[in-house]
């Protein structure tokens, strides 16, 4: 899809309803009307209360309802968005994986919630799979998400039992395979945190065609350092010389290049520039001596990938220096590919910023409803919400000197003039003035709005127009 059809998507609330909760299923198209309608309602104003956003006490009811009813899930609201996502996907797109803790509070009487945080949280996990185009970092939608709950621990349990139960790691298999293997002409590119480092979400992937980054988080792990010439084959047995902690192969490695990266400050530190070296090995890693259920169905006996090492040298004294080191089967002939692999996995901040859409941008956790099953029903619908905040951020920043007037709708703009009195002439112009709406000062050390200002805006702006067109039908 085009930037600029995003573009008026994003900006446009009901159409931006219909296009994604149109064609949900719910069991009667009445309630697929109505959820076109919450959704529009919600979206005019994401962090309302929730009589706020629905202004009408018989909205506020219906939504209750809707809701509330059994054919009305998470995923028969999401779905049609997950499909329209994949749909999109054409060249490389990057689908950033992440779990999202909730926790609507333990004194809350919602029933039906599970043990989040320490235990003393009550909420469930969302995990969820965002499409990413890798050539213009567009965020393009969702790909699939699944929500799941912990089990509470029985009073007495073994460690054996508590790694049974806890196999909370196989939702990035079972959401590797919701998202499915890619259309013709596209190529998927997983990107995980060290949550997903097991040999398992690896045997996913390959049974998805799908290609990877992930983050390592077991850096003793053994495998087979591969070299020119040396590919060993399934049967062939490997030379113990051969075989080496993930850690020292890196290390044997020759430096590849190094790169300088601006380390924001954080409390304890002030902004820094960090030194980083970067390795690339080739390896191999074998099955184990106990194979899951899942290996031995699929039939998994080795795999061959890169792996990209950055580490920071020389860090400040007290700084724990940076240190990724990344699985990858993207190839690795160069240190630009080896950036380039970096580089993706940095965009994870994008998933980051969508849970931050959907705690403090739609203030998910202090929803009122009844059960566990209208909340994951709601979350269905703010998902959605929340990769639209984001986007109206990502849109400004994309495209910012095109003219205003050819994307933007010329009501939007002449309401927005009005209120601004200032000229606005380009698509930056236009979100910068739409973010003052919403308390962006725009002062020269200000940089560029983020979406919080931006929708603020965007909320204020789509009230004042609702106010024109009420007074220009009464006048004329
Ligand atoms: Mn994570």
């Amino acid at each position: 899809m085009a930037w600029w059809l995003v573009n008026t998507l994003v900006l446009d609330v009901a159409e931006w309803a219909e296009v994604n909760f149109g064609s949900c299923e719910l069991g009667d198209v009445r309630r697929t009307r109505r959820a076109v309608r919450a959704a529009g309602q919600m979206a005019e104003h994401p962090d309302g209360s929730t009589p706020d956003q629905f202004e009408i006490w018989s909205d506020l009811k219906a939504t209750y309802n809707l809701l509330a009813e059994e054919d009305v899930t998470f995923t028969a609201l999401a779905e049609p968005h997950w499909q329209a996502t994949r749909k999109q996907a054409c060249g490389r797109v990057l689908l950033i994986g992440d779990t999202m803790e909730t926790d609507f509070g333990i004194h809350r009487q919602t029933k039906n919630l599970g043990p989040t945080g320490d235990g003393y949280g009550r909420g469930f996990f969302l995990h969820s799979s965002m499409m990413v185009d890798a050539s213009t970092q567009e965020i393009l939608g969702l790909a699939g998400q699944e929500i799941f709950y912990r089990t509470p621990a029985p009073k007495k349990e073994n460690s054996y039992r508590s790694l049974q139960r806890k196999r909370e790691s196989e939702v990035w298999g079972r959401v590797i395979d919701l998202v499915g293997p890619s259309a013709p002409g596209a190529q998927y590119v997983h990107v995980f945190d060290r949550g997903a480092d097991n040999l398992d979400v690896f045997c996913h992937l390959i049974q998805q065609r799908g290609d990877w980054i992930i983050r390592a988080a077991q850096l003793h792990r053994n495998v087979v350092a591969m070299s020119e010439g040396y590919e060993p084959a399934v049967s062939e047995r490997i030379p113990a010389e051969r075989v080496q902690s993930l850690q020292a192969v890196l290390k044997a490695q020759a430096l590849t290049g190094t790169y300088k990266l601006q380390v924001r400050s954080t409390k304890d530190h002030p902004t820094r520039w960090a030194m980083l070296e970067v390795r690339v090995a080739r390896v191999q890693l074998r099955q184990g001596k106990r194979r899951t259920r899942y290996q031995k169905q699929v039939g998994f006996q080795c795999l061959t990938q890169w792996v990209v090492e950055a580490r920071e040298v020389n860090a400040p004294k007290g700084v724990k220096g940076l240190h990724w080191v990344l699985w990858t089967s993207l190839p690795v002939n160069s240190f630009e590919d080896a950036w380039q692999i970096i580089t993706y996995y940095e965009w994870r901040w994008l998933i980051e910023e969508f849970h931050k859409a959907i705690k403090t941008g739609c203030r998910l956790e202090s929803r009122q409803y009844e059960t566990a099953e209208s909340l994951e029903a709601l979350t269905g619908i703010t998902s959605i919400l929340a990769v639209r905040l984001v986007q109206l951020k990502t849109v400004a920043r994309s495209q910012p000197n095109v003219k205003a007037d050819k994307v933007i709708p010329a009501l939007w703009l002449k309401v927005l003039r009005a209120l601004r009195k200032k000229p606005i002439e380009t698509v930056r112009d236009f979100y910068r003035h739409l973010a003052g709406l919403g308390g962006f000062l725009m002062r020269k050390g200000d940089g560029e709005p983020g979406w919080i200002t931006i929708w603020r805006g965007t909320e204020k702006l789509l009230l004042a127009i609702r106010g024109y067109l009420a007074m220009t039908k009464k006048c004329g």
